[in-house]
């Protein structure tokens, strides 16, 4: 009999369980526990590969939780999922206190969006803690960072800031097998005049030699482009967005519709392999 066919490789999908009352497509869905672990089981029903837990909303304007509260929403969350699942949970705070507290619960992640800058000893928390980190891209803070982002070229601002950060990183005792690179769609960038060119390059961040997260899902730069859609319409622009960045070789996209992303991914991740059977 023959040898059932390895799934063609593809990038991990990594599902967004936002226990927060305003982000910004499903703000006050899953603040309540109970909904946030209902949702984090969908998730992994659904095929994610990771899940990665947030508190505090990023979007501008968003109101700041203190850490005792973030802390509070995050460390059972993140301990009843890993109760019950294997599936690797990441936790998207820009605060030590809450990645060491989500670590000592089952996190192996520590996605920030500040890339280790928003305390002074989060570079050493991080080589201490021992997890893998997401270093993002931002320019300015989240409050402001829409305000006038400028950039003379984007795509080499953007890779030379995560370079020079996995190199602090590194220096700070992180392991580079730990490191994770993402160009933060959306943070301090122009919706189309700064999102569309750092799509399309990508491939220098790949370049990088570190594996890259891309996070696209849902936002405002598919909104422009489809005649202002709310975010829980900007699916379908959703998944092209997670296809381009799996042809540009990103290791994990962040979404919020898992389902049909990781059906996108394996249509395309099939073809590509039947199309190399056929030029072989
Ligand atoms: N985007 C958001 C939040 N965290 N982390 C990484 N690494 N990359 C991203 O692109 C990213 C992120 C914003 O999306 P969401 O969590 O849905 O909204 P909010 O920040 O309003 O909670």
């Amino acid at each position: 009999m023959a040898r059932p066919l390895a799934p063609p490789p593809r990038p991990r999908v990594m599902g967004i369980v936002n226990a927060t009352p305003d982000s910004f497509s499903d703000g006050g869905r899953f603040l309540d526990p109970a909904a946030a672990l209902a949702h984090a089981r969908r998730l992994i029903a659904e095929g994610a590969d990771m899940l990665d837990v947030g508190a505090e909303s990023t979007r501008p304007g968003a109101e700041p939780v203190p850490v005792e509260l973030e802390i509070e929403r995050i460390v059972p969350l993140v301990r009843a999922i890993r109760a019950e699942s294997a599936v690797p949970v990441s936790v998207d705070t820009m605060k030590p206190q809450v990645a060491r507290a989500a670590v000592a619960a089952g996190a192996a992640i520590w996605n920030d969006v500040t890339a280790l800058r928003h305390a002074p000893n989060s570079l050493h928390v991080a080589a201490e803690l021992g997890c893998e980190v997401v270093l993002m891209h931002m320019q300015g803070e989240p409050r402001t960072m829409q305000a006038e982002p400028h950039y003379d070229d984007v795509v080499t601002e953007v890779a030379e800031f995560l370079a020079a950060r996995a190199e602090a990183a590194m220096a700070a005792g992180v392991a580079r097998e730990r490191i994770w690179l993402d160009p933060g769609i959306g943070f301090g960038k122009h919706m189309l005049r700064h999102n569309l060119p750092l799509m399309a390059g990508l491939p220098r961040i790949v370049a990088l030699g570190f594996p890259v997260l891309l996070g696209a899902s849902r936002k405002s730069f598919i909104g422009a482009l489809s005649g202002g859609a709310a975010p829980d319409q900007r699916l379908g622009g959703s998944i092209a967005a997670a296809l381009v960045g799996a042809s540009a070789g990103v290791a994990a996209v962040r979404v919020h519709d898992v389902a049909e992303t990781v059906q996108a991914l394996n249509v395309q991740a099939a073809i590509a392999q039947a199309s190399e059977t056929q030029s072989a």
